[in-house]
């Protein structure tokens, strides 16, 4: 990203533009509160001198690139009105979806329809529910698959959640061809079919919708990383993998600061899109007895199988004894084995606090690992990867998470334990 912002800025002195300050979308910083208030792309035409060059960076738009005497500019509403009262005509650019080079990714409105067309297809093996309503109001789609979907089977439950983190859509295709494998496969695949009879399989596509929508806001990408709740001092945003109930923010591995990549709220929760998996995760206690045995909750990027705890850097802590985490590190193994990834304890990455997996081992005992997803380096696109990597990156974590939900009966077994932790 830096290197194109210098090469941006190269072009701009060639073009004679070097007395505008002109802020490149790509520089302005996620945190920017004024940034942060919905500046969208446009195209100025009409643009064919200095002056009016000048013209239109007086009023406090960017100007992106001009071409063939039409401007690209990045401007909030206020600032596009500005332009069009100088007499220039304003066009909105693309404002919805990916940019057009990678259409192949979902947005909101697209994943809700796959999701809509998949239930349709398979009506006695699916479920589209939902969670319940992001701050800015989208639903939350929750998926069930399994045999007698509308029943409440006494059988192992899995939980695959994505999109915490608003810039991470590679999770969203991973959501998405969770919800293909099991439903296009089952009466074909003997595995996947014993699988969908004898598991509940629970599927979070979106847990951050609205942070989402605003990162490809105006058909560019913004890195935003956070949900877009109002923070204080005119910021917006909680990191969601901070807002957890487990050890929240008790050991520097979140921010008390409403500007930072990783704020983690006023409290545990105040989130309304942590509310709403933690209500649904809680509502899965039947007697006492929590249903969800294990989980996946993917992430971008690193190529990493990570397993609590995210807080301290102690393998074995209060919750976590020997047997537990032998289990968590063997069973990490296995998965990591299986897509190439490097497994390890959460917190050897750096230490975390209030992170979901934390939160799900701690209170709920659910076997709860991460999964940071393709690429391994930033030099292969880092959170964006182009859309053409999407059927190999996603396909490469059907082993995983088919073996994470086939060992949700008793994930004890891996350490050869399970007589003495499954007894039936
Ligand atoms: C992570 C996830 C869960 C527990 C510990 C660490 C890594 C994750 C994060 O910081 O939340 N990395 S990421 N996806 O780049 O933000
Ligand atoms: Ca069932
Ligand atoms: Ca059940
Ligand atoms: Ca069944
Ligand atoms: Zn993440």
């Amino acid at each position: 990203m830096l290197a194109l912002a210098v090469a941006r800025s190269v072009a701009l002195v060639a073009a004679g533009l070097v007395t505008l300050v002109a802020v490149n979308p790509a520089d302005a910083s996620p945190t920017n509160p004024e940034y942060s208030q919905n500046s969208a792309s446009y195209v100025v035409a009409g643009v064919n001198d200095y002056a009016d060059r000048n013209r239109i960076g007086g009023t406090g738009a960017a100007i992106d690139s001009v071409v063939n005497g039409r401007a690209n500019v990045t401007a909030t509403p206020e600032e596009a009105r500005r332009i069009q009262r100088l007499g220039y005509r304003v066009i909105r650019a693309q404002t919805e979806g990916f940019p057009a080079a990678d259409a192949g990714y979902h947005d909101y409105a697209e994943m809700m329809a796959e999701l809509d067309r998949a239930a349709k297809a398979h009506p006695t093996i699916m479920r589209k529910l939902s969670l319940g309503k992001s701050y800015e109001g989208r639903d939350m789609p929750l998926i069930k698959i399994s045999d007698n979907v509308t029943e409440d089977e006494d059988e192992p439950e899995v939980l695959y959640g994505a999109h915490q983190h608003a810039r991470e859509h590679l999770t969203v295709e991973m959501a998405l061809y969770l919800v293909r494998l099991f439903t296009e496969q089952y009466g074909k695949d003997p595995r996947i079919t014993r699988l969908v009879n004898s598991r509940e399989i629970w599927i979070v596509p979106d847990m951050n919708p609205d942070g989402g929508e605003y990162d490809i806001v105006g058909g560019q990408y913004h890195n935003w990383r956070k949900n877009r709740q109002p923070a204080g001092d005119g910021y917006r945003g909680v990191d969601l993998n901070r807002n957890w109930g487990y050890k929240f923010g008790c050991c520097q591995g979140s921010s008390p600061v409403a500007s930072s990549e990783t704020y983690h709220g006023p409290r545990a929760f105040s989130a309304p899109e942590t509310q709403r998996l933690r209500d649904f995760v809680l509502s899965r206690r039947v007697g006492g007895v929590q249903q969800i045995r294990a989980a996946i909750d993917f992430h971008t990027y690193s190529e990493l199988v990570l397993w609590p705890y995210g807080y301290t850097e102690r393998p074995s802590a209060p919750g976590l004894g020997q047997d537990q985490q032998r289990t968590f590190a063997t069973l990490g193994g296995i998965l990591a084995k299986s897509n190439g990834y490097t497994p390890e304890q959460s917190s050897s990455l750096y230490i975390t606090d209030g992170s979901i997996i934390d939160w799900l081992w701690a209170t709920q005992g659910v076997w709860a690992f991460t999964f940071e997803m393709y690429p391994g380096s930033p030099d292969k696109g880092g959170f964006y990867p182009p859309a053409s990597v999407i059927a190999e990156q996603t396909a490469r974590n059907r082993e995983a998470s088919l073996l994470l939900a086939e060992y949700a009966d008793c994930a004890y077994r891996v350490i050869g334990k399970q007589q003495q932790y499954c007894p039936r």
